[in-house]
């Protein structure tokens, strides 16, 4: 009986203890589904989104394991998946990192040092004065030679004020802020490209945009494919310059292959991959991006980039090429020839091409940037500049020496880290903005 009793309280124990680990083991598989399909949808969710609340440094990470896998080495690119438009632009091998700020510089705010070094400089030196003295005639020529002008600009712009003072009989400050005004001015409209309206409509044929985005001062648009080419010493923006060139370009629904031409320099293709992705993600659509990029593995010639990136456009009916270049050799001369050879070959497939040259200028360089015209133009006849970096810097009147010293004109500027931050330049608002 005992015997019985005991068997029987057994048995009900294990029931009851079976039943207590079905459940516990029930519930915990039921706890782990909800989390793994949590899980599944945000990863989807973040594939989707990857800009917001991912950091670049993850999606470099994220592509660089996915070419680490063998799934988009030597290609001409998979369509731009990324899209970032409106985040940082990463320094070349450094850290990228996300824009969090919305608004747009505008230009006098851009320019608000070089303002202050000229504008600022002169008005202090008038004071409450209503003239200049002799020796105090020298210090505005000590102000304007301190601004990044260029000597021969800096004598251009003087002998204008004084002929103009001295015909008018004024001394005062704003007369003298006036007639710089007016003599820069005339320096831009003089060398302003293209020369007049029925060119550039010319230049502009098969555009099918009349947004004035700046890209209208470019021969780029007569020819399919044409053949646009960047150049400018390592650092000067030639890169970041192209993601924001390429943006505008697929805004236009016009389809671009980038070319990474910078063969020298570690990591050039992978930042191009980072700011094409941008580029092509600003394509609001169907999520396909307009923007490719050519960076084959196992090409380290830079005119054979070039030259395959060309053949390849022409078959697939690209209608823009653009085309990454080195900065740095181990020579400068190396660099020209380098350059110059990469022109020719480009003509072998088209005679025509590059259909437009565009050096890229940082403004900080200051007077550098003006032995760089020099440089480049006389090797690779140029036909215009983007300066990039006004934003910030000191040396904006710069823009006037390349323009009055070299014979340049500036087609574009650079005014912010982001893919937005490329403007038209408009002559007036920018003597304005420093001027007044
Ligand atoms: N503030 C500012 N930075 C710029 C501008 N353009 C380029 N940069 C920065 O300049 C650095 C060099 O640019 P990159 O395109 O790599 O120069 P590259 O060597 O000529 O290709 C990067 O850190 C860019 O973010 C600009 O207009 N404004
Ligand atoms: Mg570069």
């Amino acid at each position: 009986m005992y015997a019985e009793e005991s068997s029987g309280g057994l048995g009900m124990f294990l029931v009851y203890g079976v039943f207590a680990i079905t459940l516990i083991v029930g519930v915990a598989l039921f706890v782990w589904f909800l989390k793994s399909q949590k899980s599944i949808a945000e990863k989807k969710k973040s594939e989707a989104l990857p800009a917001s609340g991912q950091s670049e440094g993850e999606n470099l990470a994220r592509r660089s394991s996915d070419r680490a896998a063998g799934r988009s080495s030597d290609r001409v690119a998979e369509r731009a998946k990324v899209p970032a438009a409106g985040a940082a632009v990463p320094a070349a091998g450094a850290t990228p990192k996300l824009a969090t700020e919305v608004h747009e510089q505008k230009l006098p705010e851009a320019l608000t040092k070089t303002r202050a070094s000229l504008f600022g400089r002169i008005q202090s030196l008038f004071g409450a004065r209503a003239t200049l003295s002799d020796s105090e005639r020298e210090d505005l020529e000590e102000v304007l030679y301190t601004a990044d002008l260029g000597p021969k600009t800096v004598q251009d712009l003087l002998d204008h004020v004084f002929a103009t003072l001295k015909e008018t009989g004024e001394t005062g400050f704003e007369a003298v802020r006036r007639e710089l005004h007016a003599k820069m001015t005339e320096i831009f409209e003089t060398t302003k490209s293209p020369q007049n309206a029925s060119a550039r409509a010319e230049l502009n044929e098969g555009s099918s945009s009349s947004a004035d985005d700046g890209l209208g001062e470019l021969r780029i648009f007569a020819a399919k494919p044409a053949v646009l080419m960047v150049v400018g010493v390592n650092g000067a923006g030639k890169t970041t310059t192209i993601g924001k060139v390429s943006s505008k370009l697929a805004a236009r629904g016009l389809k671009v292959l980038v070319a990474a031409g910078d063969t020298f320099r570690a990591a050039a293709g992978e930042q191009l991959k980072v700011w094409t992705d941008r580029a092509g993600g600003s394509q609001v659509g169907d999520g396909a991006g307009l923007v490719e990029i050519f960076d084959p593995a196992n090409v380290t010639e830079p005119s054979a980039v070039a030259y395959q990136a060309l053949e390849i456009a022409i078959s697939k009916k690209f209608d823009v090429v653009i085309i990454d270049t080195a900065g740095r050799l181990h020579t400068q001369k190396n660099l020209m020839e380098e350059l110059k050879k990469m022109k020719r070959v480009l003509a072998k497939l088209d005679p025509s091409a590059p259909h437009e040259t565009l050096l890229v200028l940082d403004a900080n360089s200051g007077q550098n940037a003006l032995i760089q015209a020099k440089e480049f133009h006389g090797a690779l006849n140029v036909d215009g500049v983007v300066l990039t970096k006004l934003d910030g810097s000191a040396k904006g009147g710069v823009a006037v020496g390349i323009t009055n010293e070299v014979g340049l004109p500036i087609k574009l500027i650079g005014v912010g880290e982001k893919i937005g931050d490329l403007r038209p330049f408009d002559p007036r608002a920018f003597v304005d903005s420093i001027l007044k």
